[in-house]
């Protein structure tokens, strides 16, 4: 079986949401058949969409994982839903947002997937973890991120300190 390398996105903004994004990263660890391989700072960032909400904790992870797509999206739901996530409105808050960001190159338009993430491009708290990590990371479509991206403003988006 081969290994896929896959990059997770995660965002909380409820009930100690650094405490449930660290726990994810090291969750994220011990999935079946994966491994993580690296995993960004954790960012406060300003909500995108309604306001009236608290700030999100976000960050991104890359794993080394033999599971399919649908696998490892079977895998991050189970992992959110042992976070009690909590969903209560579109773009709303919530307890543990875990989304499958890049799946090696590929292109995948499935009735529960589509990657890559439809939004990635456009969110600076997905964009700015996955350049720290990879800074010359390529797109699918060939497009280096660091280019592919619309302007983004760092202003919503703090690095917390490193986690010792
Ligand atoms: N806003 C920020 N800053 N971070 C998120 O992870 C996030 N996730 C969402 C919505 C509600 C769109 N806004 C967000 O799902």
């Amino acid at each position: 079986m081969t290994v896929h390398r896959a990059w997770i996105g995660l965002g909380s903004n409820l009930d100690d949401p650094q405490r449930h994004v660290e726990r994810a990263i090291e969750e994220l660890d011990r999935l079946p058949l994966t491994r993580r391989r690296d995993a960004s700072r954790l960012y406060a960032s300003r909500p995108l969409g309604p306001q009236d909400q608290p700030d999100f904790i976000n960050a991104v992870v890359l794993l080394e994982t033999r599971l399919s797509p649908l696998a490892l999206l079977d895998q991050l739901q189970a992992l959110e839903q042992r976070h009690r996530r909590v969903r209560a409105r579109r773009w709303g808050p919530r307890t543990l947002d875990l989304d499958l960001l890049l799946f090696d190159d590929s292109i995948l338009a499935l009735p529960r997937l589509s990657v890559p993430h439809p939004e990635l491009t456009h969110r600076a708290f997905v964009v700015l973890p996955l350049l720290e990590l990879a800074p010359e990371l390529v797109l699918p479509d060939g497009c280096r991120l660091a280019t592919a991206t619309e302007p983004l403003t760092q202003d919503d988006l703090t690095p917390l300190l490193p986690r010792t």
